[in-house]
């Protein structure tokens, strides 16, 4: 005889982990997404502390480490609020390029 049960949360493992998400989500719990992006044109500290300002003062941005040896922008940021679009687009409009 087939089970009818309707009100379970699925057993199949993605859909519990979307479960899961949807949960903390309705808790307030934010989803963060890292990312490293390439940044050029870079010459010193004062170019550092410029791309590290406008990168945090996007809202949605929680982290921003720049890196001058590296050439690169590791940002923790809520993908709701701001896309990796808007985060290269801020470099740019500081001066600056962001190669893909
Ligand atoms: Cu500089």
């Amino acid at each position: 005889m087939k089970c009818s049960a309707t009100n379970e949360i699925p057993a199949n493992p993605f859909l519990a982990f979307v479960y899961k998400v949807l949960e903390l989500i309705s808790l307030g719990a934010k989803v963060m997404t890292e990312v490293t992006i390439r940044v050029a044109g870079m010459s010193c500290g004062g170019c550092v502390r410029n791309v590290t300002g406008v990168l945090k003062a996007l809202s949605g941005v929680d982290l921003a480490e720049v890196s001058l040896e590296d050439g690169v922008a590791r940002v923790a940021f809520d993908p709701a609020q701001v896309s990796v679009e808007q985060l290269r687009g801020a470099i740019e409009a500081a001066g600056f390029d962001s190669p893909t």
